[in-house]
């Protein structure tokens, strides 16, 4: 297991190269305020071949959380048309992610709780009822569902529209995942997680041989060394399904299907709280665009703002710089899926040495039986890995979705 941490911000790293093919990407999620911004990102990288958004309960449930792509993407469309009208068809941002001709996004819908129990946690004190801060009930619906044409069988409840460029799948998440990893080379595909990873726990489950041909799982989850976020100990996606990660990060390595992978084990690079809180944008440059994706931006993160800026510390004069600040979750994961260097493609050689990188110390700490951890490795976008080594508590009260480090 690896974290990852990015030394840049910007939406370009220095000495990034894209690759000669499209990079080809799966998004996991359970949107949620910061997953859509991670969605805007991917869109907006001329380099990505979004393939698919599959859904998982979480932050919100799985109804809303269809309902928040839907709507996302119909905003999307609308700041198109004025970018257009505006600048021309070359002067949208958008034009080459939603417009006429875009390329198809299937959306699948998943797991509606976690592998085992009964309970379903969602993250509604934080996102709002929704997911996107009650936005769905706002006077006047001013982020609305796609309108249906004429003699559809459509349902804004139980059946809504799907327009291009997207599509509802008849798969599942998992099923998707593997069709999607089945039909294309191995090693071609990235899967962005954003949420809990049910998802993808089911899809190793159901088919180990299938899913193993993923290129790179870039996951956001889990607190190593640092307070969780949904209890004092655990991070959000692993308190919500622990059992989902303990599949994914412990039971899966070794497996005889992972033979010819580097340490037998799945390529996930983890992205955990401890990383991805320190990527920060203030509230009030996210929140001052005008037009129809600006005014999107501003509704969502209404609820988070007030739930964060509600944390600023009690007696002491209220600082933007340091407490109204949006933290980069899931943007921060998709970014990593999208520019870490691909092993096909420019770039390849330095996934190639991380890679040799990660066996040699594997064997290193095979031979001495001891855990050499903290090692730090930079590739040459920038990004620093170190090898970590920790175990999902999966049972305890206090302590569920806990990582403990060894
Ligand atoms: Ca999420």
């Amino acid at each position: 297991m690896t974290s990852s941490s990015s030394s840049s911000s910007a939406p370009l790293p220095p000495h990034y190269s894209p690759p000669d093919q499209p990079l080809k990407l799966i998004i996991d999620s359970d949107p949620g305020v910061d997953d859509v911004l991670a969605f805007l990102l991917a869109l907006s990288l001329p380099h990505v071949h979004l393939l698919a958004i599959t859904l998982t309960f979480g932050n919100t449930t799985l109804d809303y959380a269809r309902d928040n792509v839907l709507r996302t993407f119909e905003v999307l469309k609308k700041q198109d048309e004025l970018e257009k009208r505006t600048g021309g068809e070359g002067g949208s941002r958008w034009h080459r992610a939603v417009g006429p001709g875009a390329r198809k996004i299937e959306v699948a819908l998943g797991a509606e709780g976690p592998l085992k129990g009964v309970e379903r946690f969602t993250a509604s004190y934080f996102h709002g009822r929704d997911g996107l801060s009650s936005i769905s009930s706002l006077p006047g619906d001013p982020h609305p569902l796609p309108i249906p044409p004429p003699g559809s069988d459509s349902h804004p409840r139980d059946k809504p529209f799907f327009p291009a460029p997207l599509s509802l799948s008849s798969h599942s998440s998992p099923q998707l995942i593997l069709s999607l990893l089945a039909s294309h080379p191995p090693g071609t595909i990235r899967i962005a997680a954003l949420g809990p990873v049910t998802n993808l726990a089911e899809a190793w489950l159901q088919d180990p041989q299938t899913f193993s041909r993923v290129g790179l799982i870039s996951i956001m989850g889990g607190s190593l060394d640092e307070p969780g976020n949904t209890s004092p100990v655990a991070e959000f996606n692993t308190y919500a399904d622990p059992w989902a990660a303990k599949v994914l990060f412990e039971e899966s390595v070794g497996h005889g299907c992972l033979s010819g992978r580097r340490g037998r084990r799945l390529p996930i690079e983890l992205l955990p709280l401890d990383i991805t809180g320190r990527h920060t944008v203030q509230y009030g440059n996210l929140m001052k665009a005008e037009g129809p994706l600006g005014n999107f931006i501003t509704s969502i993160l209404t609820h988070p703002r007030k739930m964060t800026n509600s944390y600023a510390p009690y007696g002491l004069p209220f600082s933007a710089e340091r407490d109204d600040l949006f933290q980069a979750h899931d943007p921060l994961a998709v970014a990593h899926a999208c520019f870490a260097p691909s092993e096909a493609g420019k770039g390849g050689e330095a996934y190639h040495q991380y890679h040799e990188y990660l066996e040699a110390h594997q064997s290193q700490n095979d031979a001495s039986s001891g855990v050499q951890e903290g090692e730090q490795r930079e590739d040459s976008t920038g990004w620093v890995y170190t090898e970590r080594r920790f175990a999902v508590e999966a049972e305890g009260k206090l302590t569920r979705g806990m990582c403990i480090v060894e």
